[in-house]
């Protein structure tokens, strides 16, 4: 079957939990008029798992299904996608891929307000210091559809939303 290109712009925000990813995208969404997905809340929904993670002790999500779950979605074009990686996403589907930064002691209080704690909270936190999430969206997508932005200070968000408006704003006129 030959792939589809999007008929419309979609954006993925990607990074590290905690960073953010969810409150800008959400508002993101609403400013635009685009439509927000959660991946995980998606792999819930249509029950999109594969055994189970051993280490983390929770359920593996099948990659493989949540992608043709969504293909017609994405073909559609007008999403705002929310996910804590990216590689596993065909390419074609995003013109924008903004990664979401945050300072480790910031990042620190607000996972462990999510009430993440040993492993999984060094975990992440190491994750975000590796800059593991940035190198793998700069491996899997053009560079210059890759954007890093901070995300510590309520400005930062306001600031984000606005540059990344101004960038849709962009796709949609070209
Ligand atoms: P994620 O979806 O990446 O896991 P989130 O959107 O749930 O992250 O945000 C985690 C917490 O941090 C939540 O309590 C809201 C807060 N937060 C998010 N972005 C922020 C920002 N730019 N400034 C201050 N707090 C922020």
């Amino acid at each position: 079957m030959a792939e589809s290109l999007p008929r419309g712009p979609n954006i993925l925000i990607t990074g590290t939990p905690g960073t953010g990813k969810t409150t800008l995208g959400q508002e993101l969404a609403v400013r635009n008029n685009l439509k927000y997905i959660n991946i995980g809340e998606v792999a819930k929904e249509n029950d999109l798992f594969e055994g189970f993670d051993e280490e983390y002790q929770c359920p593996l999500m099948d990659e493989d299904r949540v992608i043709d779950e969504l293909e017609d979605t994405m073909v559609e074009g007008g999403n705002v996608v929310d996910y804590h990686g990216c590689e596993f996403f065909p390419e074609r589907w995003f013109h924008l891929v903004i990664v979401l930064r945050t300072d480790n002691s910031i990042l620190y209080e607000r996972l462990e307000k999510r009430g993440y704690s040993g492993k999984k909270l060094q975990d992440n936190i190491q994750c975000e210091i590796f800059r593991t999430i940035l190198d793998e969206a700069i491996e899997s997508y053009k560079e210059n559809i890759v954007q890093e932005l901070q995300s510590n200070t309520p400005e930062d968000m306001e600031e984000n939303l606005e540059k990344i408006s101004t960038w849709l704003n962009q796709l949609t006129a070209s």
